[in-house]
């Protein structure tokens, strides 16, 4: 390796790099330069080069002979093939097989990058750089990456291989130095390997800051609690996150842990009550279900998993190599290190059950109008005793609503389909503010806010989503990460090149694709897919299909929009095209608080049941009125989901842009979850799609590293050797440059910034510190002589 990075110093002096560099600039998404004609000394030296064979894959071979166009490549396995000019491309030399970071590849095209990552994968290797980018490909098992010895190799810096514990210790000097709060935001597809990676960054800045009597064990052991309340089997991913988290870990100004604060988006709440075809409901209900001592199981009557409706729909209880029984004891050991009293867990154990028997509840039509009442069974028993309300209470509330007609309120009865929407509201209702309640006693455990000095922010956000079906819940989470790649965009390629440009340094634009008008489709008011959305809401009558005739009407000038047949529409992502099926949007956007509901839940005698009902007041208070104010109509809340999502998100946003970003993209290497498989059409599809050639392009070509004038200066002019208070900023850095024989290449003087290019500030610390023992040395020197 120390061999390899030598060699790669010197890539930026190799005139293919630089000719190379040059023909990348300007062109558009993943599409490299191919070999042509002005590439005469690639071909005529027999290079080796990646040939695109008629399946699509890349092979790699050794230029032959060439005559006219046409050109004979001998391939690895021997066969001679005649390749077509638009179907070669330059391949590296050997000796960068594996480098760490893809941009000290002499040639950086598709398929070079795929060989790359490959080669590392197969080494377990998960751990790469894209120029300021940190990829992980998922290893699906174990790989020896994480011990003390890593993380101790890492924090002494003995070892300098990109891994998610170097990025951390990176993020924590940054913070340390800067003063200023930093964020990792990481992403990737579903079961790419965020929410490990969050982890395991967790566990590294807990071991580098912990000790300090703060919340670190704490804070590591919310993630069993928040996986078993909000994780999930799907097919795509044995524990996938159905929500987003923000885990804000506080530091004091010695760089000690003082608390944490943890912000959940958008909890998937339909799962609750609708699972499909080889998908699991919320981890914790199996793991009651199978977990819970006998004495336990008795009190909340509770029955084997595959009694239950909510989770007998799909057929699929059990995950592979998963022990629920044994989860269900490492749940309540987290309860309690939480210091979530007996009393609490109880209830909470109770709701969980009293959801389970909600599902089971049945209704029968009593006329021919197809209006219901609820079957009084074992179900209705169990789930009203389980909620401390009375029989008749829950029979009321599911059956029947209030409407108001003239000056009288009057009793409506349900039909069947209201009445099974209005038991699967009050299900996802009572588990979102369990949910929510969970969140608000971890963090008021974390809370050390008193001496917080600096912070550094975790993101674990589920990726894009594109599904044979897509519904709201997609439709919410592609535009999440739109704004996410956005942000990444600005960050990394816009306000990077404007900043050359302002500071006036040599720059040669490099041209990316922004993605502000697929967001405009989505913000725009009055005209944008969310308040078109929010207006159908507000319709009594509306459906699905007025709804996309809506969205068709106005939308379909806009070159992301895409009209399509039927109730569905799709949406030109970033990621690619997704097409979103209407049925149940207006329902999930209005997501109503059911006044009834709150009139139960205030009835019952589970103190936590009531709190969730007389949580929101000014709330509840304007729904019931809107809802009695609506003759007929559905009760509403005064706010969409959409509008409340928007809003959490661009919160979300706000707080990130206040932060120095770093970013982690998790790959996934193939879709069965297996090891050792390396899918590269899957891997290159999400390379393309996240916009990660152009950062590497944009990095290599220029400075990553930063400071101002003054920055620099005050930090290193120590170096010089002369005082030299006399100069003005600029002139100390020019000086201390100088003085450092920093190559003329390696970095550029703008109007208020010195930029570096990758690994010079490293140096430069590398100086300071000496400088610094050398200092701290004599001092000791001084005091041993005086002593
Ligand atoms: V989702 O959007 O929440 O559905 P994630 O969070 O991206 O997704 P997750 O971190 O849950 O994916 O990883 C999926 C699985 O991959 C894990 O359950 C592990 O079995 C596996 N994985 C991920 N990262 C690692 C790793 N660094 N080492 C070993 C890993 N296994
Ligand atoms: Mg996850």
């Amino acid at each position: 390796s120390r061999k390899m990075r030598k060699v790669m110093d010197s890539t930026d002096s190799n005139p293919y790099v630089q000719e190379m560099n040059q023909q990348c600039r300007g062109s558009p998404i993943g599409s490299m330069p191919t070999i042509n004609e002005n590439n005469d000394a690639i071909l005529s030296q027999k290079l080796s080069v990646w040939c695109q064979l008629s399946n699509g894959m890349w092979a790699s071979g050794k230029i032959q002979s060439t005559s006219g166009d046409e050109t004979y490549v001998a391939l690895a396995n021997g066969n001679v093939v005649n390749v077509p000019p638009g179907q070669l491309l330059p391949a590296n030399p050997e000796i960068l097989d594996g480098v760490d970071d893809l941009m000290q590849l002499s040639y950086l095209n598709d398929p070079s990058v795929l060989h790359n990552l490959k080669y590392r994968f197969t080494e377990d290797m998960i751990y790469s750089k894209a120029g300021p980018v940190l990829i992980a490909v998922n290893p699906f098992k174990d790989v020896p990456l994480y011990g003390n010895n890593a993380m101790d190799a890492y924090r002494q810096k003995d070892m300098d291989w990109p891994h998610v514990y170097a990025l951390a210790n990176t993020v924590y000097e940054q913070m340390m130095r800067d003063g200023k709060n930093q964020s990792l935001i990481i992403s990737g597809e579903s079961g790419a390997g965020k929410t490990e990676t969050a982890k395991y960054a967790m566990k590294y800045l807990a071991a580098l800051g912990g000790g300090g009597g703060g919340m670190e064990v704490e804070m590591l052991q919310t993630n069993c609690l928040l996986e078993a309340f909000g994780n999930a089997k799907t097919l795509r991913n044995k524990n996938s996150s159905r929500f987003g988290k923000l885990i804000e870990i506080h530091f004091t100004s010695l760089g000690k842990i003082s608390g944490a604060k943890i912000q959940t988006f958008f909890c998937e709440q339909s799962r609750v009550v609708q699972v499909g075809d080889g998908e699991r409901s919320y981890h914790v209900f199996y793991q009651l279900c199978s977990g819970a001592p006998s004495l336990l199981k008795e009190k909340l009557n509770l029955k084997a998993a595959t009694e239950y409706k909510y989770l007998n729909q799909s057929e699929c209880f059990e995950i592979d190599g998963v022990d629920d029984a044994l989860k269900f004891q490492k749940l309540q050991e987290a309860f309690d290190l939480l210091r979530i009293c007996k009393e609490d867990q109880a209830q909470v154990f109770q709701i969980l059950a009293a959801i389970l028997w909600l599902g089971n509840i049945k209704f029968q039509t009593i006329d021919n109008e197809n209006h219901v009442e609820v079957l009084a069974d074992e179900a209705l028993a169990n789930a009203s005793k389980l909620m401390k309300c009375t029989a008749q209470g829950l029979m009321v509330a599911l059956s029947t609503h209030k409407i108001r007609a003239g000056s009288d309120n009057i009793s409506k009865i349900k039909t069947l389909q209201q009445a099974i929407d209005a038991r699967d509201a009050l299900a996802k209702f009572m588990y979102g503010n369990l949910f929510d309640w969970l969140m608000e006693q971890i963090n008021k455990l974390l809370d050390g806010n008193q001496n917080t000095w600096g912070s550094i922010n975790i993101l674990d956000i589920y990726g894009f989503e594109s599904f044979k079906k897509n519904s709201f819940e997609q439709f919410c989470i592609n535009y999440a990460n739109e704004r996410l790649q956005q942000h990444f965009n600005r960050h990394l390629l816009k306000l990077e090149q404007e900043e050359y440009e302002e500071d006036g340094i040599d720059w040669t634009k490099v041209d990316f694709e922004d993605n502000q008008e697929c967001l405009d489709l989505f913000e725009k008011k009055p005209l944008g897919l969310l308040s078109l959305l929010d207006e159908e809401s507000n319709f009594p009558n509306a459906t699905d299909l007025t709804l996309v005739n809506k969205l068709n009407k106005h939308l379909n000038i806009n070159p992301f929009f895409k009209g399509q047949r039927g109730r569905a529409f799709g949406v030109r992502h970033y990621a690619g095209e997704v097409v979103y099926d209407t049925n149940g949007f207006l329902e999930k956007n209005r997501d109503p608080l059911h006044s009834d509901f709150i009139q139960l839940l205030s009835s019952s005698n589970c103190k936590l049941l009531q709190s969730f009902a007389s949580q929101k007041p000014d709330q509840t208070l304007r729904s019931l009125k809107s809802s009695l104010s609506q003759p007929g109509g559905p009760e509403s809340s005064t706010q969409s989901v959409g509008t409340k999502f928007k809003a959490q998100l661009f919160k979300l946003m706000h707080q990130l842009e206040n932060t120095t970003p770093h970013f982690i993209r998790c790959l996934k290497p193939n879709k069965k979850q297996l090891p050792g498989m390396y899918e590269e059409d899957l891997v290159l599809q999400q390379l393309l799609c996240c916009g990660i050639m152009e950062v590497m392009r944009i990095a290599r070509a220029g400075y990553p590293s930063r400071m101002t004038h003054q920055e620099f200066a005050a930090r290193y002019a120590l170096l010089l050797p002369e005082p030299s208070e006399h100069l003005d900023p600029l002139s100390m850095s020019v000086a201390v440059l100088k003085q450092l024989n920093v190559l003329p290449e390696m970095y550029q003087v703008g109007y208020t910034k010195v930029y570096l290019r990758t690994a010079q500030i490293a140096r430069l610390e590398e100086q300071r510190t000496k400088a610094l023992r050398g200092v701290i040395s004599v001092q000791n020197c001084f005091r041993g002589s005086k002593a």
